[in-house]
């Protein structure tokens, strides 16, 4: 009996732990970018979701906006999705400042009228977070209103809200 305990007790541990990597996932990966304008080819959309958070421009990782009123940038994902947080890497040779004020929008809307999680009010960080509280929706939007403002992403990284779920744990204890 005690064998079958230990038994339930590691695959709980194991069943837990492959849970937790997989709310950490960051879901903007497998969504595809677009952006109100796009400064040079080699600064597009996807290149805010290439994985990789070099946040020197030269280098070719980070997308870049012509200067739009609004200049926004979003990621169609491939279903909808309740959004725990949004985490931003911000231009880091220059210019950081531009992002101020810049909303993160969650919603089923393609053309960027969806509520906002937040807005982009410190640029002191290169890396942003904005809490999105379980939003639910289709795209996520970066988006400078009110302005001319060219918009410049290095990484956008989005995470998916914890799935409520029975613990194993409590299931043996239940037991
Ligand atoms: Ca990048």
């Amino acid at each position: 009996m005690k064998c079958f305990v230990v038994l339930l007790v590691c695959i709980s541990i194991g069943w837990v732990h492959s849970r937790t990597i997989f709310q950490k996932d960051n879901i903007a990966r497998s969504g595809e970018a677009t952006q109100s304008s796009t400064y040079r080819p080699e600064y597009n959309a996807a290149a805010a979701i290439d994985g990789n958070t070099d946040s020197n421009m030269r280098y070719g990782s980070c997308s870049l906006t012509g200067n739009d009123n609004p200049a926004w940038w979003r990621l169609g994902l491939k279903k909808r999705y309740k959004v725990d947080k949004v985490l931003i890497v911000n231009r880091g040779d220059c210019c950081s400042e531009r992002l101020l004020g810049a909303e993160v929008r969650v919603g089923d809307s393609a053309d960027n009228n969806n509520p906002v999680c937040g807005t982009v009010t410190d640029v002191s960080e290169l890396y942003i977070t904005v809490s999105c509280h379980g939003k639910e929706g289709r795209y996520v939007s970066v988006v400078i209103p009110g302005r001319e403002e060219t918009l410049q992403l290095c990484e956008v990284k989005v995470y998916e809200s914890e799935i409520p779920s029975i613990s194993l744990f409590r299931l043996i204890r239940i037991g």
